[in-house]
């Protein structure tokens, strides 16, 4: 054999391969657990909900995966399959056992293999904690595409990190948000893989210098580095039910010894130990998206450590197939930027290319521009990241350089375009001036990507015709529309098993990768039966969200009354404010002695970012109105107000299926796509929204008459601003003005005098960003038809029907396919040729 193909078979690992596979039945899956829970844990007595049992059956389970992972990575080198690198600085992925055995039809043998132990699945499920490594929407979404990507056998690699701390976790005292740190890896994380040997070394800090190779090319280099090193953890990504097993790769910082050693040899070694911390400190903790927040340094780290481990871990790859021909590197290679988090990666590129390769400039960019694609998450300016120039030079000086050169050539072309035009150069340009000169990362992203992206239709045009106006000029055919999806596997199949189990015994399973399939769901939405059964396992998901409720907020709430849900991060412009003002609505009827008010609890939940005072301000207001709405007699069988603690994935697993009306008010233009509307619409609620984000488009999918919409348009917000005078609006309005003297009379804050101030005056400010007293009247008359439908279980269910049944478009699948066919192009793989 030569050294060649020695190395190939070594690192193909042909004996592997060849072992024949794990049975997948209950003895087997009971050997396999019983050996790891002695042999490999070392443990010998058996307690139920014991965090043991939970890491063997997933040892277990992870045998199984790890076959297919290999003949998957085997089928991918087999074929020299062109790949995606999903670069990612949050994935929400949540607990991974149940996806798993999903997705390996295991859930059977498991589930029998512990009731032989004398324990339940479920409660050796509640034993794992979430992989919290996001803070919402655009995390879940990376979490969602990986399981769609594996299922639909692409081969796409996600690059995370591996924060020590997660999103924290909340709990409420006097109704303020308390935040405790996520210490997810106590117990060990046993999905992952360390491995070490793949480990790269990033650089900070020293200064660029040039020189002249032994060629006579004048060349750059960086020196005088701080260097960490990023070592990778493989997370094993399942298919559902098709021998695929992707890669979620999450890079942990540690200290370098050579760094060690220089500070040792100085004679510091306090000094030495404290650079390895330092260095420990980047993957230390996830970021809360706070627009207001310090240590805005340690991000930028986290950003380039992320750019650069997984860049220089994709060439490592491609040199060991290709050996240093790039000539069809970007054939093969495709890197997918969720949001600008990542964008530095479009310099460190073309650093890695032209210092470490030798690639000259043009050849670079080439490849460059045709690998890198942007997907944008956010239209509120104050969200765009820039980072000053002057950090940059001191943190990433090599990368600044470069920066500066990609402004220059691209400025360049703006000038040749529209000579003469220096506004729009100005206004075009990576770097913003100014007393602290800023780079633009989102025109970073756009200048070095071939493809560049909105979540959803609105957002899409909105990013065309506004944030991202004079770009779309210039390149229009760059620009495109991705609308979200959500994986039906995890939010209906996993989360609502008996929902999915009455849709199956109708129209069969193939929903489950299909989701389009639901439509044959409207042919039975009228069927009286179907609709009993419909709203029997709807009210069984209230009953057990509303035991949980009571174990957690101490507060009874009837399965019976109407779930009126609003969970989601608390933000303005998601204008939880509105939904309170609701409450305080309903509750002043009912304190009139309005006897028609339809029985309703309005749950709420979500984190604010620990930095967002107003935010918290907003909590406390929830938590306050609560307080008193659910101690006054009269409202006992008619109103409950919730604020539901510590919201995460594992929490809205519980609550989606619960819901009957899903809040999805945010002020119009102001939220990208949504994705938690969608997972409620597939389980059967009905959406009061606004005409803002994928609202647009699951309104268009279900049909006008089963939406309660509301509110102004963007158009409309436009206009109506210069003259907004909330004041006149309050005062025209009796049920508005009501509801705006019980607060401003203290209320809701008997004895702490002031703490709704700020509410109040955000409501009444004309300035308000948010606008949420326009949207007042019409969201009251929206919750009226709400009530009238309501009141009619059978045209209520036959709506609750047909929005599952139009719920198909917002899968991840169609997602991805979307993303394949316009941005990727990738060919499925194929494990069983292997
Ligand atoms: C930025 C700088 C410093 C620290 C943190 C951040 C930061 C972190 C996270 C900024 C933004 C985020 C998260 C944004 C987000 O979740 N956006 C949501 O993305 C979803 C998926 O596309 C959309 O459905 C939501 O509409 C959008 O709000």
């Amino acid at each position: 054999m030569t050294a060649t193909s020695d190395t190939h078979a070594s690192r193909q690992g042909f004996n592997l391969i060849q072992t024949p596979n794990l049975e997948m039945s209950t003895d087997a899956i009971l050997e396999d657990l019983t050996h790891h829970f002695s042999r490999t844990l070392g443990r010998r007595a058996v307690r139920t909900k014991s965090p043991f049992i939970y890491q063997a059956l997933v040892y277990a389970v992870r045998d199984r995966l790890i076959e297919r992972w290999n003949r998957t990575n085997v089928a991918m080198e087999r074929d020299d399959s062109r790949r995606v690198g999903y670069m990612s600085l949050e994935f929400l992925m949540g607990r991974l056992l149940n996806n798993a055995l999903l997705n390996l039809e295991l859930s059977d043998a498991a589930s029998e293999a512990l009731e032989r132990l004398g324990m339940h699945l479920e409660d050796v499920a509640d034993c794992e904690h979430d992989a919290g490594l996001g803070n919402g929407g655009l995390g879940r979404l990376a979490a969602c595409f990986l399981d769609s990507c594996a299922t639909l056998k692409l081969p796409v690699v996600g690059y995370g990190i591996r924060y020590q701390y997660g999103m924290f976790h909340q709990h409420i005292e006097d109704g303020r948000q308390i935040e405790e740190p996520d210490m997810w890896l106590r117990h060990g994380f046993p999905w992952e893989i360390e491995r070490i040997e793949l480990a790269q070394t990033i650089r900070f800090g020293g200064f660029s210098d040039s020189y002249t190779d032994h060629h006579g090319n004048l060349r750059v280099r960086w020196r005088g580095t701080h260097d960490v090193l990023a070592i990778p953890h493989d997370v094993p990504i399942p298919g559902y039910r098709n021998e695929v097993v992707n890669t979620l790769r999450l890079w942990s910082a540690s200290g370098t010894s050579e760094f060690d050693l220089e500070e040792f040899n100085a004679g510091d070694y306090a000094d030495a130990v404290a650079a390895k911390n330092a260095a420990e400190n980047i993957t230390m903790v996830l970021y809360p998206n706070a627009t207001t927040e310090t240590g805005r340094e340690l991000r930028l780290r986290q950003q380039y450590f992320l750019a650069s481990a997984s860049l220089q871990d994709t060439l490592r790859d491609w040199c060991e197939r290709h050996g240093r021909n790039f000539d069809d590197f970007a054939a093969k290679n495709c890197f997918q930027l969720n949001d600008t988090h990542p964008a530095v990666a479009v310099a460190e590129l073309m650093r890695l290319l032209m210092d470490e390769y030798h690639l000259g400039w043009d050849e670079a960019w080439e490849i460059t521009c045709r690998t890198m694609a942007y997907t944008n998450h956010t239209l509120l300016p104050e969200a765009l990241e820039k980072w000053s120039v002057s950090l940059f030079g001191r943190l990433l000086p090599r990368i600044l350089d470069i920066i500066y050169e990609i402004n220059a050539r691209f400025i360049g072309e703006v000038g040749q375009r529209w000579p003469g035009d220096e506004q729009r150069i100005a206004r075009m340009s990576l770097i913003e001036e100014g007393p602290e000169p800023m780079v633009r990362m989102a025109y970073l992203a756009i200048v070095g990507s071939f493809s560049i992206n909105g979540v959803a239709a609105l957002h899409s045009e909105l990013l065309q015709q506004g944030l991202f106006r004079d770009f779309f000029e210039l390149w229009p055919e760059r620009f495109n529309n991705k609308t979200n999806g959500v994986t039906q596997r995890r939010w209906l199949a996993a989360c609502n098993p008996d929902l999915a189990r009455l849709i199956t015994g109708k129209i069969g399973s193939n929903w489950v990768v299909n989701l389009d399939e639901l439509e044959g769901l409207r042919a039975h939405a009228d069927d009286q039966a179907f609709q009993t059964s419909w709203r029997n396992i709807k009210y069984a998901n209230k009953s057990r969200l509303a035991k949980v409720i009571h174990k957690r907020c101490h507060q009874s709430i009837d399965p019976a009354m109407m779930f009126d849900v609003q969970v989601k991060r608390i933000h303005e412009y998601k204008r939880q404010i509105l939904n309170v003002l609701h409450a305080i609505h309903l509750y002043d009827r009912i304190m009139r002695g309005d006897n028609d008010v339809v029985p309703r609890a309005i749950i709420i939940g979500g984190k604010a970012a620990p930095g967002y005072v107003m935010a918290k301000n907003v909590i406390k207001f929830i938590n306050n109105v609560a307080r008193v709405i659910n101690r006054s007699s009269l409202t006992k069988d008619k109103l409950r107000l919730v604020f539901f603690p510590d919201y995460n994935v594992t929490a809205m697993e519980l609550i989606c299926p619960a819901a009957d009306l899903s809040e999805q008010i945010s002020t119009a233009g102001k939220e990208a796509s949504g994705t938690g509307n969608m997972k409620f619409m597939m389980n059967g609620a009905l959406t009061i929204g606004t005409l803002d984000g994928a609202n647009v488009e699951i309104r268009e999918a279900v049909g006008e008459e089963h939406f309660f919409l509301f509110g102004l348009t963007v158009d409309e917000i436009a206009t109506r601003r210069a003259s907004y005078d909330p004041s006149s609006i309050i005062a025209a309005d009796q049920d508005f003005s009501r509801v705006m003297k019980l607060l401003e009379s203290s209320h809701f804050n008997q004895f702490e005098p002031g703490v709704l101030d700020p509410i109040i005056q955000s409501i009444r400010n004309p300035h308000d960003e948010w606008m949420t007293a326009a949207d007042f009247r019409s969201f009251v008359d929206a919750q009226s038809r709400v009530e009238a439908v309501y009141k009619d279980p059978q045209e209520w269910t036959r709506k609750s029907i047909l929005n599952t049944a139009a719920s198909g478009r917002f899968s991840t699948d169609r997602t991805m396919r979307d993303y394949n066919n316009d941005i990727w192009q990738l060919t499925p793989i194929d494990p069983d040729r292997a």
